[in-house]
């Protein structure tokens, strides 16, 4: 095998054209129909151009998408297990012919390539996910995905490349394919064993890898997908930092950290097998693969989606194919009377075995609790704890939900003063009234009006929850869907508390502070909530109030409690 040789016997495919060739394209591509790509595209296409996704030369035509789908190889035989498409819109597609150049730009609209348009095809999508992942369940992410979001009709085609997509973090940790190998060449490495992770890296992994390294005398390449990864894993940038630091603990000379953009599907033994090529595209020779490598978690039923050594299996079986070795990640846990790091397999009845699960390491980090050094490097855990401080140090959002005139105004004004009092975080209101007489004046009550109000006041409160402070949102909200909608944009970024003030109808009508139910009941005024529009009462909300019965101070004085038991104050 020399040295620019891919798995499948032909030469490494840089897609991109030559300077001038660019140049000219790119005036040409003026004229072209234009397709802003997806985040996942734009991964995709990353990979596609520099060769890291050889032998493809573009996005799958529906010969190859049907073959890889059916068989996990092109139509020509090579072994490629994973779809590689390009989904458009309906009204994108119907613009199109085949033998026509479109113009794919990225966010914001610069030229990354132009497609060649093979073919225009609609794809069988339970097929694909049936297929390519096993199930038709939603549970999956790469299913959701390809139901939910990915767009109705695939473009196969070629690719020219015309500039790569611009990057500006982290420049330093990013090669592509040939700079990969060129940089093994010159180093040295004739064995390079490559570790995939999408998780911050603790004691165990470093232990692990460096070991697999050892084991087959080779030298060993970190390569963290930073692309997408699974929805609710750390962010590629803590990670980055984290690795740089765990990079430090291997012998000098030994161990290389690069970047990989890669838009993971989390599809299991398929994945673990275009995990191998990608690999091989980059000049490793071998791959560790652990347990339920590139796992989607459980499906509806709370059962796993694939074997637990599916992958390692199906990769064991074309390693030959693809000319590189599967090395076998070794599960390893702390040894307490030895003070080190053993192989699962070998604790005896005698070691007291310590581990931390992926959920208790959550959970000590959300509490502030000991994370300790057997576990992790004290550097990787102060950059953990920078990114995702204790609960009472996150910024937070407390949401009201409730009918006019429950008390939602009145509770969120005095716990406003409460949490001023605490101190430690600026607070923001954001009281139906005054974001209607600011951020959304131009608004109506229409259904349609209501969502984009109350998507609005989630959009500033995820901003100010993100920013380490108290935001506190007092509308009505009147549609469960949009409530959690929400719910979702808040969560990752900061703690979300949800309130409904659940005073009553008849009390809300009868207080009628602004003599708004007597106009509604008159008619005056249209779509009143609760008298001629719904409000659709809230399942999980955090706390749920009566004011019927209490003032808005002892009701404040309950949520302060609910919010240090949460771990928000303290
Ligand atoms: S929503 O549905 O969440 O967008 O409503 P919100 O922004 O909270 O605005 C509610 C306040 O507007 C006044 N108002 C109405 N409420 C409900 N339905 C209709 N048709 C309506 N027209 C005006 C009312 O004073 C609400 O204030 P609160 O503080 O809730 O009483």
């Amino acid at each position: 095998m020399g040295a620019f040789k891919t798995p499948h016997g032909g030469e490494l495919k840089n897609l991109y054209l030559s300077a001038a060739d660019a140049a000219a394209e790119k005036t040409a591509a003026r004229d072209y129909a234009s397709w802003d790509l997806t985040e996942r595209q734009l991964c995709d296409i990353e990979l596609l151009l520099n060769g890291a996704f050889s032998p493809l030369e573009g996005f799958l035509t529906e010969a190859d998408y049907r073959s890889v789908v059916d068989t996990m190889r092109l139509k020509n035989g090579v072994l490629w297990p994973m779809p590689i498409t390009l989904d458009v819109s309906e009204a994108f597609a119907g613009t199109l012919e085949p033998g026509q150049s479109v113009a794919l730009r990225d966010l914001e609209g610069v030229v990354i390539a132009t497609l060649e348009v093979g073919d225009v095809f609609r794809p069988d999508k339970a097929a694909e996910a049936s297929g390519v992942y096993g199930t038709t369940d939603e549970a999956h992410p790469a299913v959701h995905y390809l139901n939910n979001i990915a767009h109705p009709v695939y473009l196969g085609g070629r690719l020219k490349g015309i500039e790569p997509p611009v990057h500006y973090d982290f420049k330093h940790l990013r090669d592509a394919p040939e700079e990969m190998r060129a940089l093994f060449q010159k180093l040295g490495w004739r064995k390079v064993v490559a570790f995939q992770t999408r998780n911050p890296m603790h004691r165990a992994h470093q232990e692990l890898s460096f070991r697999a390294a050892r084991d087959v005398e080779a030298n060993l390449l970190i390569h963290p997908v930073v692309g997408m990864t699974k929805p609710g894993d750390v962010d590629h940038y803590t990670r980055v930092r984290c690795y740089e630091h765990v990079l430090k603990h291997y012998p000098e000379q030994t161990t290389m950290l690069s970047l990989l953009p890669l838009a993971m599907r989390m599809g299991g033994p398929r994945e673990a097998l275009w995990h191998a090529i990608i690999r091989k595209n980059y000049g490793c020779t071998h791959l560790i693969v652990g347990r339920d490598h590139a796992g989607p978690g459980k499906d509806s039923n709370g059962q796993d989606f694939y074997g637990p050594y599916d992958a390692q299996e199906l990769l064991k079986e074309h390693e030959e194919e693809l000319d590189i070795t599967m090395v076998p990640f070794r599960m390893m846990v702390y040894a307490e009377n030895r003070a080190q790091y053993i192989v699962a397999d070998d604790a005896g009845e005698d070691d007291r075995v310590l581990n931390i699960s992926g959920t208790e390491l959550r959970r000590r980090l959300a509490e502030g609790l000991d994370i300790p050094e057997w576990f992790s490097f004290p550097e990787v855990v102060t950059e953990l704890r920078r990114t995702h401080p204790p609960r009472h140090r996150q910024g937070f959002t407390v949401f009201f939900t409730g009918l006019s005139g429950s008390g939602k105004s009145t509770i969120a004004n005095a716990l406003m003063s409460k949490l001023m009092e605490v101190g430690g975080r600026n607070v923001t209101l954001l009281d139906g009234d005054i974001v209607r007489k600011n951020l959304s004046s131009e608004l109506g009550f229409s259904k349609e009006h209501r969502d984009l109000n109350i998507t609005r006041i989630g959009y500033v409160a995820s901003e100010i929850t993100k920013n380490g402070g108290i935001a506190i949102c007092a509308p009505i909200a009147p549609y469960a869907a949009t409530r959690r909608i929400v719910r979702e944009t808040i969560s990752p970024v900061g703690g979300f508390v949800e309130i409904h003030v659940a005073t009553p109808l008849e009390v809300c009508e009868e207080r009628d502070r602004k003599g708004l139910y007597a106009k509604a009941r008159a008619g005056i005024i249209k779509e009143f909530t609760g008298i001629s529009d719904p409000y659709e009462v809230p399942g999980n909300a955090e706390m749920v109030i009566d004011t019927t019965d209490i003032t808005p101070d002892l009701a404040a004085h309950r949520i302060l409690v609910k919010l240090e038991s949460l771990g928000y104050i303290r």
